[in-house]
């Protein structure tokens, strides 16, 4: 059947999923040697060591956070650091005078694949961000494989930045991906964006609705990641879950996260459920047998005893969950 065709794992037609998931990206304050040390015992799919509000504001501050992560990353026996995808740093944004060393020392680290960058306004941030990073490498400092892309994730945190968001999201750089980066991710910045409008956050976040779902949709346009806002109640574990769960349907691919204690909420929660798959395996049978009786349409029974009309678009919508499932390794149930 078209489910055991397609997607069993002995066919040797399987989909291969096309990209490693990216679910949970837990923020690492690089101005603490404790928090380095821990950051090295999370499962998140990616850790950002972050340089930029995590750490105080002042010069030597920054200049200290950032020897303080060279030293880590080049101290740590590689075995022991994130994977070379799971590495990412936040450097700080263009508008203050660090930016350009952080870019210059950070792609000198080279299993560095990330740079997540704050307070990006329009296209004309991210190429300033390029120059810097070509300047970097051009200026032959780096130890770095030159045919190694870098990963780049724009934070979305201003009304200006939403306002230009189509040009920042189909945003490439003049030197191309290689060397000059390569846009892969939209971030939100929740708590920025609010300081910056005036937005009066809730705890039903129903202000920011908009917002996110302006990202995500957008970041789908252009084939990028998208990634939800900070939960800030770090402790509270039921908050975190219905912030989860309402970033996943409003179409966010992973979440951002301040605390190691909020990583494996995230990373259940941006898969598909149990339930999902098995009735996205029921659709994906029960088509076929439909397709075989040259119907495209028909009824799916419901857990209340009803039906529900399946054709075309609720098809796809169950390849999408039986790839997103098989990229997560989770077990998809043979159907009748
Ligand atoms: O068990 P240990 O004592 O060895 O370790 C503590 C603590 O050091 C560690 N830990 C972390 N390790 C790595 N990365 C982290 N982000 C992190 N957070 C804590 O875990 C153990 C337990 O910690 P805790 O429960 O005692 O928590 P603390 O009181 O130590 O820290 C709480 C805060 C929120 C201050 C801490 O988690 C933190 O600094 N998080 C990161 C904040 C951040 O990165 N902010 C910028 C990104 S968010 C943004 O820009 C927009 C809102």
């Amino acid at each position: 059947n078209l489910l055991a065709r397609k997607y069993s794992a002995s066919s040797s037609d399987t989909p291969k999923p096309t990209s490693t998931l990216r679910r949970s990206w837990l923020y690492v304050p690089a101005s603490s040697d404790k928090m380095l040390r821990k950051s090295l015992t999370s499962d998140s799919d990616v850790i950002i060591y972050d340089l930029e509000d995590s750490v105080p504001p002042s010069k030597a501050d920054k200049i200290n956070a950032r020897n303080r992560l060279a030293r880590f990353i080049q101290s740590t026996p590689a075995a022991e650091l994130p994977q070379h995808e799971r590495l990412s740093v936040r450097v700080n944004s263009v508008t203050t005078p660090f930016y350009s060393e952080d870019i210059s020392q950070v792609v000198q680290l080279h299993p560095i694949h990330t740079l997540v960058l704050p307070k990006i306004h329009s296209a004309k941030d991210l190429d300033t961000i390029s120059s810097a990073i070509f300047a970097a490498l051009w200026n032959g400092i780096s130890g770095r494989d030159p045919n190694m892309p870098i990963s780049l994730v724009a934070s979305i945190e201003s009304a200006k930045a939403l306002y230009n968001i189509g040009e920042i999201a189909s945003w490439k750089s003049t030197f191309g991906p290689i060397p000059g980066g390569q846009l892969t991710a939209l971030l939100f910045a929740a708590e920025d964006y609010c300081a910056d409008t005036s937005i009066v956050r809730t705890p039903s976040r129903q202000e920011l609705l908009f917002t996110r779902s302006q990202i995500a949709i957008t970041a789908k346009a252009f084939g990028l990641d998208a990634i939800d806002m900070v939960c800030v109640n770090y402790r509270d574990t039921e908050y975190l879950k219905d912030e989860c769960a309402d970033g996943r349907r409003l179409g966010y691919t992973g979440k951002q996260a301040i605390h190691p204690g909020q990583v494996n909420l995230i990373l259940s929660t941006f898969v598909p459920s149990q339930y999902e798959i098995l009735r996205a395996a029921r659709i994906l049978h029960q088509m076929e047998r439909a397709y075989g009786e040259e119907r495209g349409a028909f009824g799916l029974a419901t857990e209340d005893g009803g039906k529900e009309m399946i054709d075309a678009p609720m098809l796809k919508q169950a390849e999408n969950t039986i790839r997103l499932a098989q990229a997560a390794n989770l077990e998809i149930p043979k159907v009748d």
